[in-house]
């Protein structure tokens, strides 16, 4: 590893990487496509139909900020997210298999949990999403079970930050279908001190049971919920919400999303922003303002960015992507959302929202105008192989996860 950033491997080197290859095909959506073949379905006829011409929302421009990578210390294997402790200076690491370490002065220490034994890691199934509460008192973790049920669980914290706690306590339990692929993973405390989880559709092949638009789904959504762990009920959802239980589940914030796998608040704005991973032919960043949030439809399965994918519903009532881009040989395959840049580091791009893909290795960034438009965007010219996060810390400066070379400080170059 040069100091200088992560180097990009050879094409031999992501093939022989077997969970990044395993991830990569699956977050695409290609091995889906050829197990869901027992009985027609127009979903199904719609993920077979070639991808056409597939237009991107704008050039991505050269770099104009100049940043580099700085490797953060310590043995830390497949990381997913880094959950920041609110008032203390450190963070929570989970990996892909289920571990979780601290970080703290800059180093990654030994793991402090392992739910291992029963965590599922086939394809996109793993521990995939952290946060800690705005008071501190709990950490929240998102993964996949042995059985593949999607579960959100929290652990109590003490003063100190360390767990007081092995085991930890449901807070929300999600059945899957019988899919390996599509389970979300965004994770993260709104400023409105409410907890948000994103769930993928499920998995099967173009939505096929239609859960991203059916309300009474929790599938294919962003959740929004006020966790009371270890109490009955374990969370409530807020009033607010757009779904009252008859015409929807409670829980159900914003909907119409294939794999939202990383979810974040612009702290600047409270603009929510996610990374929705397409399918065979385009990937999608979206972004809707607080108060067009709640209820928002993103157009999933009738959509893919702003390919029509199914039955040709209308688009004037989706929200479009803010920014779509096709599918590239040897190029990218999976968007991994980011976050809009608050930090001090890089005063050039405060104010941008930076994403990446898992197989598109290099970092774009987004400038963004007068409510959520967009006004450009350009490259950041630093290449991280088989990115599957950007954390934020308290400071608002950013971490790049990597599944095969670990975990970046973003600075400036
Ligand atoms: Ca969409």
């Amino acid at each position: 590893m040069s100091s200088s950033g992560p180097r990009k491997p050879s094409p031999r080197q992501l093939l022989i990487g077997g969970s990044a290859l395993a991830l990569a095909v699956l977050l695409a959506g290609a091995a889906a496509r050829a197990r869901d073949d027992d009985a027609p379905n127009p979903s199904v006829v719609a993920a077979t139909a070639p991808c056409g011409v597939v237009e991107q929302t704008r050039p991505i421009g050269p770099p104009e900020i100049a940043v580099r990578a700085e490797p953060v210390a310590g043995d830390v294997t497949a990381p997913t997210a880094i959950a920041f402790h609110p008032t203390l200076p450190i963070g929570y690491v989970a990996t892909r298999s289920g571990l979780v370490h601290r970080l703290e002065a800059g180093a990654v220490s030994p793991p402090l949990l392992d739910l291992s034994a029963d965590t599922s890691t086939q394809y996109d199934r793993g521990l995939l999403g952290a946060a800690v509460a705005p008071d501190g008192r709990w950490l929240y973790l998102y993964r996949t079970d042995g059985w593949g049920t999607s579960q959100l669980l929290a652990w109590p914290l003490a003063p100190d930050g360390s767990l007081t706690s092995e085991s930890g306590t449901r807070v929300l339990t999600q059945e899957q279908p019988p899919s390996t692929h599509h389970k979300g993973g965004g994770l993260t405390f709104g400023p409105d001190g409410m907890l948000y989880l994103s769930l993928g559709d499920g998995g099967r092949t173009g939505d096929r049971d239609g859960n991203a638009q059916d309300p009474h789904s929790l599938l294919g959504k962003v959740l929004r919920i006020d966790p009371q762990p270890g109490e009955a009920p374990p969370y409530t959802s807020p009033a607010s919400n757009p779904y009252d239980g008859d015409d929807g589940r409670r829980e159900v914030y914003a909907l119409g999303l294939r794999n939202p796998y990383r979810i974040a608040f612009d702290r600047g704005t409270g603009d929510l922003w996610i990374g929705d991973v397409g399918h065979n032919c385009a990937e999608e960043v979206d972004v809707v303002a607080p108060d067009a949030a709640a209820g928002a439809n993103f157009g999933w399965n009738h959509l893919e960015g702003t390919r029509p994918f199914l039955g040709g519903a209308p688009a004037a009532r989706y929200v479009p992507p803010v920014f779509s881009y096709p599918h590239r040989s040897g190029g990218g395959c999976a968007v991994v959302g980011g976050t809009v840049y608050r930090g001090e580091a890089i005063p050039a791009l405060v104010g941008r929202y930076v994403f990446g893909d898992f197989c598109d290795e290099a970092l774009t960034a987004l400038e963004i105008g007068p409510g959520t438009t967009l006004v450009g965007a350009s490259s950041l010219g630093l290449e991280v192989p088989a990115l599957v996060g950007i954390s934020e810390d308290p400071a608002g400066e950013l971490y790049l996860l990597s599944f095969s070379e670990g975990i970046f400080r973003l600075v400036a170059g």
